[in-house]
């Protein structure tokens, strides 16, 4: 029951190069592109293939694990017990339909719903964010990534996804009002990568788990908090109002949410 933990990096990590390089020649053909609960959540063929390509891959690297997958090709899980993969193929399925750009292909590995190593690949600049504590850090490539600085709610950017704050869904509109601004990419991904880069202090969105895994796993080795908006641990295996923030802000966020204040 020993794993080699380097040995399952150095495969993981060539299952993504090769992953990218298949996503970046179907990228060269129309892309088949269907509607999931509506016009705004798309799903392609390239989501589609990309997961049945990692998750035959993750198969072969670690046969005894079980594997969620978005578009529903790994297994039914039930619970968090023993090792999972969590895959999303492509995060940011708008942004990959309509830019070409900002999306990413994510695995987060988890024993007994405690994160392991986690995968944010930004597939169009190349950059395969990977750590977790299993590695003892984080990387972008080869270059070791630093714990962003501890910036209170009033110091820095915050992102979010659109709707909750046209919507002012948990404070939204509060919380954005008492940062120094917002900022919306569109791939919960890209997101978190802002966030470990410190280039924005805290991220705020409605998440299934293959849209946290990875992320949360990088994040906490960086220091920075994930949790429910009311600062609970998440649910791996549904979906959360998820608040990435780091510590300061964080406390700053909670407070308006136990405030219950408004513009
Ligand atoms: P996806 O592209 O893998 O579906 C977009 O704001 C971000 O939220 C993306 O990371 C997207 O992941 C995620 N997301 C989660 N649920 C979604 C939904 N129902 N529709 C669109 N994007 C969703
Ligand atoms: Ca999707
Ligand atoms: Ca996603
Ligand atoms: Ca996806």
């Amino acid at each position: 029951m020993s794993l080699d933990w380097q040995q399952l990096n150095r495969d993981v990590t060539a299952l993504l190069k090769e992953a990218r390089q298949r996503v970046l020649e179907k990228m060269q053909v129309p892309l088949t592109v269907d509607e999931k609960t509506g016009r705004k959540d798309l799903v392609t063929n390239v989501d589609k293939g990309n997961e049945q390509f990692l998750i035959a891959g993750i198969r072969r690297i670690d046969p005894d694990a079980k594997v969620l997958g978005e578009e529903g090709f790994g297994d039914q899980l039930t619970d968090v017990k023993g090792r999972v993969w969590i895959v999303d193929p492509i995060d940011g399925t708008m942004n990959f339909v309509k830019q070409q750009d900002n999306f990413a292909i994510m695995i987060g590995i988890y024993q007994d719903g405690v994160g392991q190593l986690g995968y944010i690949y930004d597939v169009m600049r190349d950059v395969l964010y990977h750590g977790g504590p299993r590695l003892g850090g984080v990387w972008a490539n080869q270059k070791s990534v630093s714990a962003p600085a501890d910036l209170a709610l009033c110091d820095g950017l915050i992102g979010a996804s659109g709707p909750l704050v046209i919507h002012d869904v948990a404070h939204m509109q509060a919380i954005v009002h008492a940062s120094a601004g917002m900022r919306i990419y569109g791939s919960a991904g890209i997101e978190m990568i802002n966030v470990m880069l410190g280039k924005t202090l805290g991220y705020i969105s409605h998440l299934k788990p293959w849209d946290f895994a990875a992320g949360q796993v990088l994040l906490n080795t960086l220091g920075v908090r994930v949790s429910t908006i009311d600062g609970q641990p998440l649910n791996m295996l549904s979906s959360n109002l998820v608040l990435v923030a780091t510590e300061k802000a964080q406390r700053d966020i909670l407070q308006i949410e136990e405030d219950d204040v408004s513009l």
